[in-house]
């Protein structure tokens, strides 16, 4: 059989794009159809997603898809995690999504721990704290306007297959995000829900990676151009899920870190840790595919280095990002470092100038800090130490062992972030692929239609064979 082709829409907190996914025996090929910036915008007294604009250039993604690909067989979503769409009785969206970077649940974080202390979530469903967890979110939304006419909470990558087929599911990878999923059994915490007293029908019910969604409704063909009858595939619309389906890994002892707009730093394990260090650590079980866990922690991301480069260019800097790498490799190690766990960094705004005075240690004043190369050295710096203590961490906890870190996504190309990581863990470090979010929703869809292996270990031994990495030896 010749090559057959899935269309992956990967949405992150900074950019979306559409891609096909050509699928020809153990080589998979991405072509970029659409890309568009993401970002959270100040609007009606919140920060917000613009998800109509979003819909729009996933619309003019799947159109270019159409064109370029008419035999695309099936498409597949995902987003970053946590957020929701509130949805009225006839499925219409009620307002532009909250962003997690708002910081409205920062107050509905005690109210939710009164009625079910911190120590008893987390036996249930397994998660680190963030203060935005999709839980606190929904306390913070029941005391708000909108909530009374709410009929459906709806994730966003579920929003986005919903208007493609006119079928609303939740996900189980990004379900596993909200806080309300049991982490032993895999489905809503029933429990949970009552003594939060959220109303369990205003959650879909779940869908697992790998079953179809449904098929394009007769508008979306229109909309599209894409055949009638193409299917939408449930993928591990948690971006990090897909994610992790392609780290190219040649053997179990891996640890990985999925480093975009966040980095999620951990290992994949066959059952969720739930322990008194586990918590103590803030390390979380979240659903991966094929019933896997990812026991990992957040930490800060290249969210301070892309909120530092707009600062800069608002200054009027309009900085390099190529020069900056290359200037920041030429500083010494052993600069200031920061805590990019902290959770002050959550809020957009004043990068630099944060950084600055969070920075402490380091041989030279924190006054270096006033220039940004010497800013971004100490971004880069800090994440790497973050990722080897993170990555220590979780084999601490669960018992694995590691011989190799794969970097995947946008991070895996800055080779400063990932040869300072190989120092500092002393173990080699493979990077890439770049686009391991769209490569991980394709493949699970041409799993689910028979055009890739069956095991994510084979799928992965493919992705290793065939795709450019990139080996950072510990020196
Ligand atoms: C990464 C990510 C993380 C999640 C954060 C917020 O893009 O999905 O996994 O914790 O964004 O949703």
């Amino acid at each position: 059989m010749g090559p057959r082709v899935f269309g992956a829409v990967d949405i992150g907190a900074s950019g979306g794009r559409v891609m096909a996914g050509v699928v020809d025996g153990p080589q998979t090929t991405l072509h970029t159809l659409h890309r568009f910036p993401n970002g959270p915008v100040q609007r009606d007294g919140h920060l917000r997603w613009d998800l109509t604009r979003l819909w729009a250039e996933v619309l003019t993604g799947l159109r270019l898809l159409a064109r370029q690909f008419p035999e695309t067989e099936s498409v597949g979503v995902d987003t970053w995690a946590v957020d929701y769409a509130l949805l009225d009785r006839d499925r219409r969206l009620l307002a532009e999504p909250v962003s997690y970077r708002d910081g409205r649940s920062a107050a509905a974080v005690d109210l939710v721990h009164r009625r079910v202390p911190r120590e008893q979530l987390y036996a249930v469903n397994g998660l680190q704290f963030l203060p935005f967890t999709t839980v606190y979110q929904l306390e913070a939304e029941m005391a708000a306007s909108l909530w009374d006419k709410a009929a459906h909470v709806a994730l966003l990558p579920d929003w986005l297959a919903l208007q493609l087929t006119g079928e609303l599911r939740t996900e189980s990878t990004n379900a596993s995000t909200t806080g309300l999923i049991d982490a032993h059994t895999g489905d809503w915490a029933k429990d949970l829900l009552d003594r939060l007293d959220l109303p369990a029908d205003r959650l879909p019910p779940l869908i697992a990676p790998g079953e179809v969604v449904g098929t394009l409704t007769t508008t979306a063909v229109e909309q599209t151009g894409l055949r009638p009858g193409t299917l939408v595939t449930a993928v591990g619309s948690h971006d990090t899920a897909s994610a992790v389906v392609a780290v190219p890994a040649t053997t179990g002892r891996f640890a990985y870190v999925s480093s975009g707009t966040w980095s999620l730093a951990g290992l994949e394990l066959q059952a969720p840790v739930i322990t008194q260090d586990s918590r103590a650590a803030n390390f979380t079980n979240e659903g991966g595919v094929d019933g896997r866990t990812r026991f990992l922690r957040n930490v800060g991301g290249l969210w301070l280095l892309q909120e530092s480069m707009r600062d800069w260019s608002e200054q009027g800097l309009t900085p390099d990002l190529d020069t900056l790498l290359a200037d920041a490799e030429r500083l010494p190690s052993g600069g200031p470092l920061i805590d990019v766990d902290d959770e002050s960094f959550i809020a957009p705004g004043d990068m630099p100038r944060r950084i600055a005075a969070a920075a402490t240690g380091g041989t030279r004043a924190p006054g270096a800090l006033q220039d940004p190369a010497h800013t971004v050295r100490c971004i880069l710096d800090s994440l790497a130490t973050a990722y080897a203590r993170t990555t220590r961490r979780a084999t601490e906890l669960s018992g694995a062992a590691v011989d190799v870190i794969h970097v995947v996504g946008g991070g895996s190309r800055n080779r400063l972030l990932c040869q300072v990581t190989a120092n500092l863990t002393g173990v080699p470090v493979v990077a890439g692929p770049v686009e391991a979010t769209a490569l991980g929703n394709v493949l699970v869809q041409a799993r689910a239609l028979g055009a890739a292996p069956t095991t994510l270990e084979e799928i992965r031994a493919d992705l290793a064979a065939t795709q450019p990495l990139r080996v950072h030896r510990p020196s």
